[in-house]
């Protein structure tokens, strides 16, 4: 155990999640079992080695696939208010477990403490949004054309749900769909990141903890561990309805691809190309923390995450000057401890794609603001801490249409009005998340209309990231078009039938076409 780990009570939140050495990675909700390889899991905090996880073979996933199948036809059966109930109980163990999964996430993932326990609130939120799910499924009633019938619609469970999260959201992900998944009556399987393999693990034991203690069949929390092969097995099984998949985009081209081909349905958020739009009416005070938190939070490493700041010919040297000051003052370092602000990329590879895009940008023609870098010596030994850094480009570069997963923030100018900027907020190829910047209520309702923004998400002075749980999350374009979370994203978890009834003596026929014998 390292001295941060040992400095900020790692051991204690590892031994209280259920950790050890070595992890079996797969599991089925009683047991833990898996005969692949070993993944070592290193912090990007301090570079030690966490623990170890092992990755889920063939003979392990079809294990996992059949107690699935067989734990799911006994779960349907549960009127819903109770498979909800197990949810408020599984919330309950969250909310005792906060801080220790909190820490886990900040350790293994690199996110601020803070930001730890604000990914764990979101898995409680969801819970608690699951839980008054449970007692309101319900599909509609229509009209019959016909006399004597009653026609109506109702939603079943789907079967088994694939989910495959990404590192940067390491448990929230999963419970966004899990939890609505659960009450609405799938099972679930889930492939977390393999840079984040003992969070799942953590995740997985309160789980099955909480599913075996209520009697919960064996299968309907599920977790399989290890790289896009594992993912594949999953992709590609017929057995699997339904895949949700959040990461890029890439990954989600490839996922839509093979999905498809079954016929089977995807739920997809993917990457993002986030602005704020800044207005000569805006608040320069709000704009300036909402675009430096969406900017630098997380590292930079959300699919929220603000990457460019469209900002009034106007007001631009303003803004852009108050917005530079702000990066002055960004404390980066150790996430554990909470005088920081911005903790480390999660890997190397990271690192070397952050510098990439500092390089390529000043290639096309941008000017580099706030200087970036790798961060070294003392505390900085992981060699995954960089400094935030803001460049002036332009739209069309290449570097900048395309989404960097890491703290570095394109400033451009607009001229003209809204209309203007929404042509470069809209110009790239993904639509995740927007906002505009403005106390000028036709430039915010003209953002919102239907010739404004195109994302899934699109805020009036907020910045792009923080979504609350209560609406549906994702986005359009290259995003994927999934939709997460809360309003009715839970209809994608079930299949719906629309059932009609006859309850007369004769069989009238639809269309008024007539049939006698
Ligand atoms: C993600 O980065 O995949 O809106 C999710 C936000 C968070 C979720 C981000 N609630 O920033």
């Amino acid at each position: 155990m390292s001295q941060i780990a040992k400095e900020f009570g790692i051991d204690k939140a590892l031994k209280e999640l259920g950790l050890k050495d070595i992890n079996n990675g797969t599991s089925t909700g009683k047991d833990f079992f898996s005969n692949g390889e070993i993944i070592e899991s290193y912090s990007p905090v301090d570079g030690a080695l966490i623990g170890k996880v092992k990755a889920t073979t063939k003979e392990d996933f079809e294990k996992v696939i059949s107690t699935a199948s067989e734990g799911f036809k006994e779960w349907r059966t549960l009127p819903a208010p109770q498979r909800g109930e197990v949810v408020r109980k599984f919330n309950d163990e969250l909310r005792r477990l906060k801080e220790p999964l909190g820490k886990l996430v900040s350790y293994e993932m690199g996110k601020s403490y803070q930001e730890g326990l604000g990914e764990v609130q979101e898995m409680i939120d969801i819970c608690d949004f699951a839980v008054g799910l449970s007692r309101q499924l319900h599909g509609l009633t229509m009209h019959s054309e016909r006399p004597g019938h009653r026609m109506y619609e109702q939603y079943h469970p789907l079967g088994v749900v694939g989910v495959i999260s990404a590192f940067n959201f390491p448990v929230a992900v999963w419970s966004w769909n899990t939890a609505l998944a659960w009450v609405c009556g799938d099972a679930c399987i889930w492939k977390g990141s393999e840079k984040t393999p003992l969070t799942s693990v953590a995740c997985q034991n309160i789980a099955a903890r909480v599913f075996s203690e209520n009697g919960v069949p064996e299968g309907i929390s599920c977790l399989i561990t290890g790289d896009h092969t594992v993912g594949e097995m999953m992709t590609k099984d017929e057995r699997v309805p339904l895949i949700s998949a959040t990461g890029s985009t890439r990954m989600g081209k490839i996922v839509a691809k093979e999905v498809a081909g079954r016929l089977g349905k995807t739920l997809l958020e993917l990457g993002g190309n986030n602005a704020i739009i800044v207005t000569p009416d805006a608040n320069i005070k709000n704009t300036v923390i909402g675009a430096v938190f969406g900017a630098v939070g997380t590292c930079g490493q959300r699919c929220t995450s603000t990457r460019r700041l469209i900002v009034h010919e106007d007001i631009y040297d303003k803004v852009k000057d108050a917005v530079v000051k702000a990066y002055g003052q960004l404390r980066i370092g150790n996430p554990l401890d909470e005088n920081n602000h911005v903790g480390p990329l999660i890997d190397k590879d990271s690192v070397k794609n952050y510098l990439n895009a500092l390089k390529k940008v000043e290639e096309e023609g941008g000017k580099v603001l706030v200087e970036g870098g790798v961060l070294e010596g003392e505390g900085y030994e992981s060699g995954c801490y960089v400094k935030p850094a803001i460049a002036e480009a332009e739209n069309h570069f290449e570097i900048v249409q395309h989404e960097t997963f890491a703290p570095v923030l394109y400033i451009m100018k607009y001229k003209g009005d809204v209309t203007d900027a929404l042509k470069l907020q809209n110009g790239v190829r993904q639509g995740l998340s927007s906002a505009i910047m403005t106390n000028n209520l036709r430039e915010a309702e003209r953002f919102l209309s239907v010739e404004g923004s195109d994302c899934g998400i699109s805020n009036v002075n907020i910045g792009t990231s923080g979504a609350e749980i209560g609406g549906a999350f994702g986005g359009e374009k290259d995003t994927g078009g999934g939709r997460e979370s809360g309003s009715d994203a839970w209809k994608v978890y079930m299949r719906r039938q629309t059932n009609t009834i006859n309850y007369t003596t004769e069989l009238p026929l639809a269309q008024g076409i007539k049939f006698d014998l």
